[in-house]
């Protein structure tokens, strides 16, 4: 059934409940000499590019590539438009290699028609560390899909992975594969419904008008937690701990240093928004949350070409309660003019999504890992790991 992924060395559905296995690497590492030194083949009339993601036009290239041929809804009604700065951000955290950011181009016309990328993270699975790949952005130009060319891109990035002596991946789909690790689902919480009825992101409730439905909807015009405020790099070892610790109790979850909290978490306009809880009292940071801006194309609508969407991305409470403090992060949103925020329900997100009114979506979110072995599959709460 899955000719491609029957050869790699993913949890296979025929070993579901063989307890005979055990949970870590698949296959070991081989001695670098020994990895292929050279691209895999494409076919003829394409050529790999290694993508400068820095370079305005490369980046420009990409960012055409995916906001036309990216991740659609089942209906195709909306599309991912990653912005340049939020690819940029994506694609460069501490120590990434400029050779995971992978291109396909047709020789001729050099027009960009494939895309893969991977980047360094420290993931910890249960007890363990390990220094993987996170894979993304796999996108095959829609007039070249169902010709195998996915499998060639995710080999040859594999291939890279390997000359960096990195042996695991981490990656997410909606499409079910061999096998899941977990299988979350998004949430979506309206902040400005009547553009979203309008659009036909969400429908009007049953015995709902629009104007009972605004008012569901409404929000304090500001946040309610006294200490509440933007974070800052002074903020960093703080948050760094904070974070640390609270991961600490997720069988898979980032292994965060202040680098890449500097990186991930840092405000960066229009990309990561991120805020924190210093008591006013002893100016302890005890709570954070944060939100990635990832807005989507509304395909084929006569007034309406954008979907202003925040998505939920690490958040921390130890004294604020969860719920009050992404209450908080709702009302930020909507004061940045989002139209809705999305969040999974990872981590310890059930505990506020129904009370703070979002509703499930419709389509899972699979998480993977490449030559990894999990015995079980993980509730979305044992989570603690987004992935953009
Ligand atoms: C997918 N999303 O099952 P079998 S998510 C992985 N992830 O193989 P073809 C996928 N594999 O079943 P098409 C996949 N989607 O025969 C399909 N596949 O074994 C598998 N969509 O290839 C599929 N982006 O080229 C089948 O299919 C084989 O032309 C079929 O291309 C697929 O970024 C795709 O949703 C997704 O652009 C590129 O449909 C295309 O349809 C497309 O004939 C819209 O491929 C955009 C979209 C995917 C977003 C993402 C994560 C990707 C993870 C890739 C796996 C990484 C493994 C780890 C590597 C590093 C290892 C180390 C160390
Ligand atoms: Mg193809």
């Amino acid at each position: 059934r899955h000719k491609f992924w029957e050869t790699q060395p993913v949890g296979q559905f025929k070993d579901i409940g063989d307890s005979s296995l055990t949970e870590g690497p698949i296959e070991l590492p081989t001695p670098l000499s020994e990895v292929k030194q050279e691209p895999y083949n494409l076919p003829d009339h394409y050529e790999w590019v290694t993508c400068d993601i820095n370079s305005e036009q490369m980046c420009e290239e990409v960012y055409n590539l995916l906001a036309h041929n990216y991740v659609e809804d089942d209906e195709n009604m909306f599309r991912f438009k990653y912005s340049k700065e939020f690819l940029r951000w994506a694609l460069q955290p501490p120590g990434y290699f400029r050779s995971w950011h992978i291109g396909v181009r047709v020789k001729s016309t050099k027009k960009m028609v494939a895309f893969i990328t991977g980047i360094p993270a420290r993931i910890r699975v249960r007890d363990e560390v390990v220094h993987m790949a996170e894979i993304n952005f796999l996108c095959v130009h829609k007039k070249l899909r169902t010709k195998r060319l996915a499998p060639v891109m995710i080999k040859e990035v594999t291939r890279r992975v390997h000359l960096e002596n990195m042996w695991q991946a981490a990656y997410t789909a909606g499409v079910i594969l061999p096998t899941p690790i977990a299988t979350c689902q998004y949430w979506h919480r309206s902040l400005n419904p009547k553009k979203l009825i309008d659009v036909g992101f969400s429908r009007l409730g049953a015995r709902m008008t629009m104007s009972r439905t605004i008012k569901l909807y409404k929000l304090p015009e500001s946040t309610i937690t006294p200490g509440f405020r933007k974070m800052e790099i002074h903020d960093v070892p703080a948050v760094t701990r904070l974070i640390r610790t609270y991961l600490s109790r997720f069988a898979v979850a980032p292994d965060f240093d202040e680098n890449d909290v500097e990186h991930w978490l840092l405000p960066k306009e229009d990309v990561i928004d991120s805020f924190l809880v210093e008591s006013p009292e002893t100016h302890e940071v005890t709570d954070f949350c944060s939100f990635y801006t990832l807005p989507s194309s509304i395909l084929g609508h006569p007034s309406y070409s954008l979907l202003k969407a925040a998505y939920s991305f690490y958040n921390v409470s130890t004294v604020t309660p969860l719920l009050q403090l992404m209450n908080d992060a709702l009302i930020v949103a909507k004061q940045k003019d989002y139209d809705v925020f999305n969040a999974l329900d990872v981590m310890q997100n059930e505990s506020f999504l129904r009370e703070l009114k979002f509703g499930p979506g419709d389509g899972k979110l699979h998480y993977y890992l490449y030559n990894y072995r999990m015995r079980h599959a993980l509730k979305p709460s044992e989570l603690g790991l987004v992935l953009l």
